[in-house]
């Protein structure tokens, strides 16, 4: 399990080419993602995030706030705004264990059936595993990815173009779970100036657009939860 990092930017001509400049291109590659959630939307409401990309499932879990990180008590800190930070499980048995522990309220008299049907499907690596615990696909978009890496930094930066017309840039750190998130945060803050980024509001990531676009009604219920 890793912990992911990450500053979305708007990527102008001006950061294209220092990025061009000082960076290393990693190459070019694309991808489909496909997002799932029960019909209710019960995970993205807690800010869960499954998809499966490249035929790989992975679940993004929500981290607490940076504890102090904040000038202001009560307000969300610099890094809060415009990073955001979740644990990424990667393993489909973890997945499992953790989407049963986020949804078991949901399922509460369905829970023995969902379990032993689901295990079933898992233990056979059955893909199908997903519509046992009643998960919809709700998202499903392709995305061109270019990633430039920084010698010796730790850093990358991915510039997306998604399908449905929406471009983003993303600064990022992968840190092993109980690591330096300070330097990390650190590490993002340079690499933007670098680059040129400022500003101190947060860019909008492909699936915040992609849900402003296509469930309006759930994208208004997460930013009045302050989930995006
Ligand atoms: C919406 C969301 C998540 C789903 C993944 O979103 P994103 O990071 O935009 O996808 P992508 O393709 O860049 O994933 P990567 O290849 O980096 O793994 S995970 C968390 N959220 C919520 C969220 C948020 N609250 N604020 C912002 C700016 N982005 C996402």
């Amino acid at each position: 399990m890793s912990i992911e990092v990450e500053r979305k930017f708007v990527c102008d001509a001006k950061s294209l080419k220092v990025l061009e400049e000082i960076g290393v291109c990693a190459g070019q590659c694309q991808f489909q993602d496909r997002y799932f959630d029960t019909p209710q939307f019960d995970l993205t409401l807690r800010d869960f995030w499954l998809r499966q990309r490249k035929g790989c499932w992975e679940l993004k879990c929500p981290l607490a706030p940076v504890k102090g990180a904040s000038a202001t008590p009560g307000e969300p800190s610099r890094a809060d705004t415009l990073c955001t930070r979740y644990k990424e499980i990667t393993n489909v048995a973890d997945i499992h264990l953790k989407l049963k522990e986020v949804l078991k309220d949901i399922f509460k008299n369905e829970e023995i059936l969902m379990t032993e049907s689901c295990q079933t499907l898992i233990d056979h690596q059955n893909e199908f595993w997903a519509s046992a615990m009643n998960l919809v696909c709700f998202a499903e978009f392709t995305t061109v990815r270019r990633t430039f890496t920084f010698e010796g930094e730790g850093v990358h930066v991915d510039l997306d173009e998604a399908d449905f017309g929406y471009s983003v840039g993303e600064i990022e750190v992968l840190l092993p779970e109980g690591g330096d998130m300070q330097a990390a945060l650190d590490k993002i803050e340079r690499t933007a100036k670098k680059l040129g980024v400022t500003g101190d509001q947060g860019v909008d990531g492909k699936m915040s657009v992609y849900l402003q676009r296509n469930y309006p009604a759930h994208y208004a219920r997460l930013l009045s939860q302050n989930i995006l």
